[in-house]
């Protein structure tokens, strides 16, 4: 059996949870599902980042406590992870000095004893916003473009991480994808970075300006940086650093970290340089996503276009939202969000389109055969092929199955097309042939009509919706990482369990109510 380690990055809980996080769950809970679906030893890890500066900040405007706030605030997140049905198999958190912080320390430790850490003193700029120092070509007019803040000036004694003697060697595995930065673009940028100068970075603040955070060992005058000690959650959670590591040695090296455009240097740099300095292998890929904007914005409170997550999963459900991330935004692009297409979508593709087509097959199978059909011959099944063709943009142009039977579509087209597209990331496409296909099951039922078939050739009817109703169930196994709920909910309807769903004996249907119901149907 494969092990498959899969991580998101650990969201800062300065403030609720927003749609990019929301994004970022959804799409690492689908590759995750998936891979658990192959049968492979799964451990998905999500969390938290409660350090820095900005969580101080946020702490103190609320008149709390920096611990009391985290805590307050972290719930939020786990609330977001229940309502989305994400499946992580664990949570860490990095105020959490049981679980956490013995890892911070013993990798600190290791790159000390490498003799990777040196106290210097640091002059320069510091964003909050971005919690890293930033130089005056990040700049535009004097502040930080992402936050519009204008950085500190700091002047203090820091500890200092030798980056610079990695950058050879990080390039060197990103260039011959021994650390698979995807996608190419992003492994590009990467590159470029580490073509120009890379100097060293500051590993730690004076813990008179921030206590809040993991003490330096040996050295409580400082705290650690918080990306320092945040990037080493990936094995913290693993009991690196605990009496008992077997799970670290188990699950490490991580399979996949699937983070946003926004920190790939973090990861893709530092965090691979830090596991170098130590001896530990690296992570095997990194996956970056891009951003969630709106009307091609960045989402911000000043412009008003900030969109709640919470507020879209109560209202249309938590997989009409997995659907819409996954089909809308181009995995590994930026996309748009809004209320208006969200709603569009939900009307057009799910309710009107999948959610209908299952209701309309499963009503006549009620209507004119009693609610239950047997599997009919092969002979049968393949005797009333399609007269469509998976629509252009997601069909491989490998296969070409012009008249073929719907069920040769779906192995030689859909499931080929699905897998390949999943085993390199290209969740978009994955959940796009499986659109497609429901709109060519649509399509096979309008050409051959059942409904008016069944009074002259009622077998000929009967084989129609066993097809049909087969490859909703089919393309409902396929479906489960991307809309659980869904899936389970389409194949309770057509009474067959995921276990016989590549060869079930009957089709029986059960009542239930409206996949995607409208909000009239909800009242
Ligand atoms: O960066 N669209 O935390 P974070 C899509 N604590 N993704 C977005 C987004 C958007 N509009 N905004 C943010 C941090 N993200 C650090 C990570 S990991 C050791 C430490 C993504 O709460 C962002 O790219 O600012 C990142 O991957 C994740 O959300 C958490 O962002």
């Amino acid at each position: 059996m494969l092990k498959f380690y899969i991580t998101t990055a650990i969201d800062y809980v300065n403030a609720s949870p927003h749609l990019g996080h929301a994004y970022e769950k959804v799409i690492t809970d689908v590759v995750a599902r998936w891979h658990r679906a192959q049968g492979d030893e799964t451990f998905f890890l999500t969390g938290t980042d409660e350090h820095g500066a900005k969580i101080v900040r946020a702490a103190d405007l609320a008149g709390k406590k920096p611990e009391e706030f985290v805590a307050d605030n972290r719930k939020q997140f786990q609330e977001l992870l229940e309502l989305l049905n994400i499946s992580n198999d664990d949570f860490i958190f990095t105020s959490d000095q049981k679980r956490h912080w013995p890892g911070a320390v013993k990798l600190w430790e290791k790159l000390a004893d490498a003799g990777d850490l040196y106290k210097a003193k640091y002059e320069g700029l510091y964003c909050v916003g971005h919690e890293a120092f930033v130089t005056e070509k990040d700049l535009v007019n004097g502040v930080c473009a992402d936050h519009q803040q204008k950085p500190e000036v700091i002047e203090e004694e820091n500890y200092f991480f030798r980056l610079s003697k990695y950058a050879a060697r990080v390039k060197k595995a990103v260039e011959s994808d021994e650390l698979r930065v995807l996608p190419e673009s992003r492994k590009n940028e990467v590159l470029a970075f580490l073509t120009g100068n890379v100097e060293d970075v500051s590993f730690s603040r004076p813990s008179k300006d921030i206590t809040w955070g993991v003490p330096v060992p040996k050295d409580p005058e400082h705290t650690m940086y918080v990306w320092a000690e945040a990037l080493t959650n990936y094995i913290s959670a693993l009991g690196y650093g605990s009496a008992d590591e077997a799970r670290f040695e188990k699950f490490w090296p991580a399979d996949v970290h699937i983070i946003g455009k926004d920190i790939l240097r973090f990861h893709a740099v530092y965090w691979p340089a830090m596991l170098l300095a130590t001896g530990l292998p690296l992570p095997k890929t990194i996956f970056v996503h891009g951003m969630i904007l709106s009307k091609g914005q960045k989402m911000s409170k000043t412009i008003g276009n900030v969109i709640n997550p919470v507020e879209m999963i109560s209202e249309f459900g938590a997989d009409a939202f997995r659907y819409f991330v996954s089909r809308e935004i181009p995995f590994g692009e930026d996309g748009d969000f809004t209320r208006e297409r969200f709603r569009e979508v939900y009307e057009g593709s799910l309710a009107h389109g999948l959610g209908n087509l299952a209701s309309r097959t499963a009503a006549m199978i009620e209507k004119y055969f009693s609610g239950a059909i047997e599997c009919p011959e092969e002979a049968e099944r393949m005797s009333v092929p399609t007269r469509r063709e998976l629509r252009k943009e997601v069909s491989s142009e490998r296969v070409s199955l012009s008249g073929e039977s719907i069920e040769r579509y779906f192995t030689l087209g859909v499931v080929r097309f699905f897998e390949d597209a999943m085993a390199s990331y290209k969740l978009t496409d994955a959940i796009s042939v499986l659109q497609a296909f429901w709109t060519l099951l649509d399509g096979y039922i309008q050409d051959y009509e059942p409904y008016r078939l069944v009074k002259t050739d009622p077998e000929k009817a009967k084989i129609i919706l066993w097809n049909v109703a087969w490859h909703i169930v089919r393309s409902a196994v396929l479906l489960e990482p991307f809309m659980p709920e869904t899936s389970a909910a389409l194949l309770k309807l057509f009474g067959v369990s995921r276990a016989d769903a590549e060869s079930p004996a009957r089709i029986v249907i059960s009542k239930s109510g409206p996949l995607f119901p409208s909000k009239e149907e909800k009242k």
